[in-house]
């Protein structure tokens, strides 16, 4: 030992007896023959992310193999088929432990080694433990959360083009993917081949997903990571351990308000936008229909022709009711229709899913104006004052169905009257005759027609 300058008498002492001890821990260290003074610590494996490390009070699950210095194995929470579950750094564990396991990642495997003094001193534990054992766990870290915690989110992907963003009480329709912090997988919507449908912000899912789906877009990917105070608590379910941590990557197909009306944007409007559409008229359009999320479910160019329908009888859906609403010929417009006012929470099997929002894009091609309600008949001029003997062909007293439908088809040709547009002509006819035919004997009588007439002048069609 060669000492620099002259030192006093007591710091040579102080040097030699510094030296020592490092000499003593060398030892130690490398032979663990002997107690040591502290808790080693040795990472051999590390994941490749690690956005958190366990701090004092964090909530932990991992798995240990426990072996004394010559290897003995003295517990194992495999052995026991579940993880171990506890605190860090508030003395549940033995010191060494909370001391150990500071720092770790999940998916981190560590050997950490614990002197007596931080373990179980000098009269050990039970049978397995003998006094003043050294010991050494082999740590892999499976869960972290802290109760602190809220839940987090990280923004994967949103589209560029985001009009709403969800907000408490609207229904949505997502996938999602569920998996615990390691990586475990426990569930997917994807494996049932079908969105997941709820209410948010509403208590029907866990606490955690319904403040994570808020403030979302259609289309938006994100994941949630969810502390089990906010999922399923120290119980769990099913495949999800008690005290575990959840991460859920969603994605977002669609969402509505059970307020919602249709939302109705048009994209085209000629320069003179009449006559406009209105109940009764008979209408023809093509429509391209999609899911919010741009998914293209049909459209009637597959046909190659056009979708006809009179407005007001109950064709389409209510949401296409009113859309087509107020609408001129050549105009185009925008459809999003929630599912209440579309095709509800069944839809329509293979080929709208249950509870939709659809979009469709529409353009009114032709308009045929309808009559006024009630009306299948209506006269273009003035009614002839002999009208039954002018139906009564063979003047045998009666009118007979074919004698009915032959002068009101003759009307309608010579353009003194017309039928309500959209219908097939001998059904009205059909029916107009039923009407008059009070007795239902298939001949209208002069005295069934002038009751018919007088009875009821609004629904008077003749
Ligand atoms: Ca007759
Ligand atoms: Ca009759």
């Amino acid at each position: 030992i060669t000492l620099i300058g002259v030192p006093s008498p007591k710091s040579i002492d102080l040097h030699i007896k510094h030296l020592c001890a490092r000499m003593t821990w060398k030892i130690h260290t490398h032979t663990f023959s002997e107690p040591l003074d502290t808790v080693q610590v040795k990472t051999y494996s590390k994941p490749e992310a690690c956005s958190r490390k366990v701090q004092v009070s964090d909530f932990v699950r991992y798995h240990y193999n426990g072996t004394l210095m010559d290897g003995t194995l003295f517990d194992s929470s495999r052995t026991r088929l579940r993880t171990y579950d506890t605190y860090v750094g508030t003395g549940w564990l033995i010191a060494g432990m909370d001391q150990g396991l500071l720092g770790m990642c999940v998916g981190e495997k560590r050997i950490i080694t614990v002197p007596p003094f931080l373990g179980y001193g000098e009269n050990g534990d039970g049978s397995d433990i003998p006094g003043q054992a050294s010991l050494v766990f082999d740590v892999v870290l499976l869960d972290l959360h802290n109760p602190k915690d809220g839940i987090a989110v990280e923004k994967l992907q949103v589209p560029e083009n985001c009009p709403r963003k969800s907000k408490a009480g609207d229904f949505m329709r997502y996938h999602y993917n569920g998996t615990l912090l390691d990586g475990t997988f426990f569930d997917s919507s994807y494996s049932r081949n079908s969105t997941y449908d709820t209410y948010i912000g509403k208590g029907y899912v866990i606490s955690g997903m319904d403040e994570g789906l808020v403030g979302v877009c259609v289309g938006e990917r994100r994941r949630v990571i969810i502390p089990p105070h906010l999922a399923y608590g120290e119980e769990g379910t099913g495949k999800i351990p008690g005290s575990a941590v959840l991460v859920f990557d969603v994605y977002v197909v669609d969402f509505h308000n059970p307020s919602d009306v249709v939302q109705i944007t048009s994209s085209f409007r000629p320069e003179t936008c009449e006559p406009r559409s209105k109940k009764g008229d008979f209408v023809k359009y093509h429509y391209n229909v999609s899911l919010l999320d741009g998914t293209s479910l049909h459209s009637s160019l597959h046909y190659g022709k056009t979708y006809d329908v009179v407005l007001g009888t109950g064709q389409v859906v209510m949401g296409m009711e009113m859309g087509l609403q107020d609408m001129c010929v050549g105009e185009k417009r925008r459809l999003v229709i929630p599912p209440h006012l579309g095709y509800g929470e069944r839809g329509v099997a293979g080929e709208v899913p249950g509870s939709a929002v659809l979009v469709f894009d529409v353009e009114m091609l032709d308009m045929e104006e309808g009559l006024p309600e009630g009306y299948m008949f209506v006269w273009n001029s003035e009614v002839t004052p002999d009208l039954f003997d002018d139906m009564d062909k063979n003047k045998d007293t009666q009118v007979d169905s074919a004698e009915f439908t032959d002068y009101i088809l003759r009307q309608v040709s010579e353009g003194k009257g017309r039928l309500a547009p959209g219908f097939e002509p001998h059904r009205l006819i059909e029916n107009m005759f039923a009407n008059q035919d009070r007795d239902g004997n298939g001949k209208i009588t002069a005295e069934e027609f002038k009751l018919k007439a007088d009875e009821s002048p609004a629904h008077d069609e003749l």
